[in-house]
């Protein structure tokens, strides 16, 4: 058991996890570097409300005062998502960003993280990171994958984006024995659109039979998470064929100023929104809610006996 130095868990969730009642993890990359503000402060909100009404406890996490935070006041979701000086904090950030005490917003592999030191097996989010365009070259894959391969925490997403290289970050997900498992159809959903143009690996149409793939991969001592895919809801997509022109652009962009290693997810993300007149940030707000309603019903499934 980690030190409760550095272990900050909310009474709430605290009683929860304690009573068998059902947690989901949130992550606040999504909101510091993910979407801009008020957006992504009254997106926060929204998500957590929709937790609760799917009969689950939410817990967002972040890393403040030198502690690993499960589950934020209102008043920090707000730092959070309204100032300059928030770290993006993954795996190989955290013991900098902890022991001087810095703001940290955590990635999918640093909430998985710190969800599993909590005792939380659900966490949703809207889009992991992964394998890159260009990886061949640059090296660029997300320690999102790395961490999904060791860690006992299912990821709820809205598939890949294409701003990744979805192929290349399937076959790193087979290689890593990492399930995939797409919620209701046959395709593997590319974030924006309901479809990537892949066939999705495995397919479930029940949260019920999620949660019981859930149980059975941890009690046959599988490590690590299995990505669950949940395609954006129909009326909020954008096109696959659509969207593409505007990544492609704001790929060229990050080229020429030069973006890299970290910064170059939150770059691509502010750039898309900006080209799409706030298309793509209102079907990032969408698949975001759509993903919290799913992984509660799973986490209100995977408590039961
Ligand atoms: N994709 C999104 N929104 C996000 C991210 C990814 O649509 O906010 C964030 C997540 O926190 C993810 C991180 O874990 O970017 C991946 O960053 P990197 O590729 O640097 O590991
Ligand atoms: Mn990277």
């Amino acid at each position: 058991m980690i030190s409760s130095d550095y272990l900050n868990i909310h009474p709430e969730i605290m009683e929860a996890l304690a009573n068998g009642k059902p947690v989901v993890a949130l992550e606040s990359t999504i909101i510091a570097h993910g979407m801009p503000y008020p957006q992504n402060i009254e997106t926060a909100l929204e998500v957590e409300n929709i937790v609760r009404e799917n009969g689950a406890v939410p817990a967002t996490i972040a890393i403040l005062e030198g502690k690993l935070c499960v589950g934020l006041n209102p008043a920090q979701l707000e730092m959070l998502g309204n100032s300059e000086d928030v770290w993006k904090v993954s795996i190989r950030d955290m013991p900098y960003v902890v022991s001087k005490k810095l703001k940290g917003a955590t990635t999918v592999a640093s909430t998985m993280r710190i969800a599993s030191l909590a005792g939380i097996r659900i966490f949703v989010t809207g889009g992991i990171g992964g394998v890159h365009r260009g990886a061949e070259t640059s090296m660029d894959i997300s320690a999102d994958l790395t961490e999904m391969a060791q860690t006992d925490v299912a990821v709820v997403s809205a598939g890949v984006k294409s701003i990744l290289d979805i192929g290349l970050t399937l076959e790193y997900l087979e290689t890593n024995g990492i399930p995939v498992v797409t919620f209701g159809q046959d395709d593997f959903p590319a974030f924006y659109s309901r479809s990537s143009g892949f066939k999705s690996p495995l397919r479930l149409d029940k949260p019920g039979d999620i949660a019981s793939m859930l149980r059975v991969k941890w009690q046959i001592g599988l490590k690590g998470t299995v990505l669950i895919a949940n395609p954006i809801p129909a009326e909020h997509e954008v096109p696959f064929s659509h969207m593409e022109a505007f990544i492609e652009d704001s790929l060229h962009e990050a080229d020429r100023q030069n973006i890299t290693g970290k910064k170059i997810t939150p770059f691509l993300l502010r750039t898309i929104a900006e080209k799409t007149g706030g298309e793509s940030l209102a079907a990032n707000i969408a698949l975001v809610k759509n993903n919290a309603a799913l992984g509660a019903q799973i986490a209100v499934k995977l408590v039961l006996d």
